[in-house]
């Protein structure tokens, strides 16, 4: 009887570390072809020149080059500022976990106006250069207002309100993507956006917050071609990325119909940027 049980106790600890052991390698395993994976890349980024950004975004959408409307200001400002750049889509999420960044001669950089103030130090570029203090100083309030403000309400809009559905038919998903992606985004964004106070309001008056930043929004524009006058300015940069996301990743919706029937100046904003910035835009959208 003794020996039945020593044997069965053998057997188990022999069941146990071997259950260990294939723990241990695959963890080691992991870990090893994460860093390799991580030297590979690095190696790629670091490839792509002296002075070449390295745009690191989300996959270009159906109808807008990017749901994110920080990767769209960054890419805007790129372009205005005449900087070359690449762009990678595999590791849209950055030092800080936030889409976008850039890697520039091997550096590293997060958060869209950071990397702006980097650019046009790096890069020399002033695109406020033909504004007066107040103006620059006046633009800076309404770029917040889009990208901590308006921002808010279209992301509670588009992953709560709206439940993912116009957001669906802006990106291309796998299948399995498409079944998981909308209630893991509503699920989350919704718990965000009430730590952020936004979602504790109720659709109707997240849509009445919403309606009076493009209000005031239009009201800055007013007849002018760009929030800097005759020509994009920094702010304009931000300001596109953000109501870019109403004129295009929002169709059908009364959100879209902010800028396209409410303060027509906006779209109209939208469509001047789009023409000038982004010639190459249908086969932008094509490339997704
Ligand atoms: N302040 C940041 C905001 C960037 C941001 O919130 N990006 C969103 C995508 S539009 C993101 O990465 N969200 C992921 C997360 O917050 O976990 C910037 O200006 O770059």
């Amino acid at each position: 009887m003794e020996a039945v049980v020593r044997t069965m106790t053998d057997g188990w600890r022999g069941r146990a570390s071997a259950v260990v052991s294939a723990v241990v390698v695959l963890y080691v395993g992991r870990k090893i072809m994460k860093a390799r994976k991580k030297t590979k890349q690095r190696k790629a980024w670091d490839s792509v020149g002296h002075n070449v950004v390295l745009l690191h975004q989300f996959r270009r959408g159906k109808f807008c080059p990017n749901l994110s409307p920080f990767a769209l200001k960054v890419e805007t400002f790129l372009r205005l500022a005449n900087v070359k750049y690449e762009v990678d889509t595999e590791s849209p999420f950055g030092p800080k976990g936030k889409c976008p960044w850039i890697t520039l001669n091997g550096e590293d950089l997060g958060d869209s106006e950071f990397i702006l103030e980097r650019l046009a130090s790096e890069f020399d570029v002033d695109l406020d250069s033909h504004l007066d203090p107040q103006k620059v100083a006046t633009l800076e309030a309404v770029r917040v207002l889009a990208d901590e403000h308006l921002f808010w309400c279209v992301i509670t809009w588009r992953y709560w309100i709206d439940g993912c559905e116009s957001f669906m038919k802006s990106q291309s998903f796998s299948p399995i993507m498409s079944l998981f992606f909308p209630p893991f985004m509503k699920r989350g964004i919704r718990s965000r956006a009430r730590e952020h106070g936004i979602g504790k309001h109720t659709p109707e008056e997240i849509y009445r917050i919403c309606k009076k930043a493009c209000s005031t929004l239009s009201g800055v524009l007013g007849e002018s071609p760009f929030f800097g006058g005759e020509r994009p300015s920094s702010a304009d940069c931000g300001i596109f990325g953000q109501l870019a996301q109403l004129r295009w990743n929002a169709p059908g919706s009364k959100y879209e119909a902010l800028v396209t029937e409410m303060y027509p100046n906006l779209s109209a904003f939208c469509d001047r940027m789009k023409t000038r910035i982004y010639p190459d835009w249908n086969e932008l959208l094509k490339s997704n």
